[in-house]
């Protein structure tokens, strides 16, 4: 490798401030401009903003790696705030077997059943819904409402309390980055939310069947530990509904946005599943995830120190105008493959098949009884370190 003298450029932004996340975009914007890897000042960590560099870095497990953690923390010097995922904080040889395990329970070939069900569900949903008034909170009612009815039932999650669900994902969230406002807010009730989390872990709270039971399962074949089983089912927890829940708000709030879209949706439905992934593009749920140098890296002519945090911004390569066309656009007539909002590589999300399948059957639901659907009042934000989410979005509709 040539070292060379080259310094990265230098940022003083703090892109978890309350500012840059209320409205990311012109960071982003400075990030790529400044280079392919720029040294953000204020936390001591690289970061890279443009999208081959990021999806570079996604595929590099070998150099970039998870397991000392995919937040600001360093797990070889900072205790995690709990065990870590076997999953997202892990690398090969021991992310093989749960990544091997969770793929095949969650396969677009495993979930087919649900397909079915969940349309039956979603035609439910709307149908309540319309029969009310016509102006309400896309949020709660729709973005919220549909991944918390199907997805822990498809888990084989026990009764009440999955309202635990969004905050303990969002505290998650919000640990990956620093120990700002947002984390020490919802500090005081992660004991509480991580205990019922963990407790829905076990082979006896699970139902007989479903994703948790299938996990298990996998036990029985000794394809993984019992000690492992439950740490598997606690990431479909961990990352199952926060994320699916505003990848969904997203993709409503384009179309909201974007009335000639919602027309070309309702006379062509099967682009829902196509305009989900473009609503993944244009709002990136997931907006970053950091990853550690296992060696000193060099890129374009910045070294890259071993034990390094560096931050890929995933919601900026989705915008970087060296891939896309128009990136700002939500556009139904693009190709939307190859985003990074599912990350990249060996981590790429391994739930995405699911998401779709939750977005697509409510999208179509929709799109059967909704002639138009518009902004009444304009939609907040709800701030979290990593995601990109809406707090409340009312909307206007008519019927078809
Ligand atoms: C996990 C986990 C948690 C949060 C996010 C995620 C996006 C995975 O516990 O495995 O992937």
């Amino acid at each position: 490798m040539t070292i060379t003298d080259t310094q990265a450029a230098v940022s003083t932004d703090d892109p978890f401030s309350t500012e840059i996340l209320e409205d990311p975009l012109p960071f982003q914007q400075r990030l790529r401009e400044a280079g392919e890897v720029v040294r953000l000042e204020k936390y001591d960590v690289h970061a890279m903003g443009r999208y081959e560099t990021v999806r570079s870095a996604l595929v590099n497990w070998q150099e970039f790696q998870s397991a000392a953690g995919v937040g600001l923390s360093n797990f070889t010097r900072e205790k995690p705030w709990r065990p870590p995922s076997l999953l997202l904080e892990a690398d090969p040889p021991h992310h093989n077997a749960p990544r091997e395990v969770l793929a095949k329970v969650l396969s677009p070939r495993s979930i087919r059943a649900l397909e079915p069900m969940w349309a039956d569900d979603a035609e439910r949903l709307v149908d309540d819904l319309l029969g009310g008034p016509l102006e309400f909170d896309a949020v709660p009612e729709l973005a919220e409402a549909f991944p918390l009815r199907v997805f822990p039932d498809a888990v084989g999650l026990p009764g009440s309390d999955r309202d635990h669900l969004l905050p303990y994902g969002d505290h998650l969230f919000n640990t990956f980055g620093p120990e700002n406002s947002l984390v020490q807010r919802g500090a005081q009730r992660a004991p509480e939310l991580s205990a019922w989390v963990n407790a829905q872990c076990s082979r006896e709270s699970l139902a007989a069947t479903g994703f948790g039971a299938d996990i298990w399962a996998a036990t029985d074949r000794g394809d993984i530990t019992t000690a492992q089983a439950p740490l598997i089912v606690r990431s479909l927890l961990s990352a199952g509904v926060d994320t699916t829940v505003h990848a969904i708000g997203a993709v409503l709030h384009a179309f909201a946005t974007h009335p000639a879209q919602w027309e070309a949706l309702r006379s062509d439905p099967r682009l829902a599943r196509r305009a989900f992934d473009e609503a993944i593009r244009l709002e990136s749920p997931v907006q970053t995830f950091f990853r550690t140098t296992t060696r000193d890296v060099e890129l374009d002519g910045t070294v890259i120190p071993e034990g390094h945090k560096i931050l890929m911004f995933l919601g900026s390569a989705n915008r970087d105008p060296r891939r896309w066309d128009n990136p700002d656009e939500f556009d139904l007539s693009r190709d939307p493959s190859g985003h990074v909002g599912f990350g990249m590589g060996i981590h790429q999300c391994v739930g995405q098949h699911v998401a779709r399948l939750e977005a697509a059957t409510l999208i179509t639901a929709l799109a059967r009884r909704v002639r138009t659907i518009e902004l009444s009042d304009r939609p907040r934000r709800h701030l979290n370190n990593t995601l990109r989410a809406w707090e409340s979005m009312p909307v206007r509709v008519t019927l078809a």
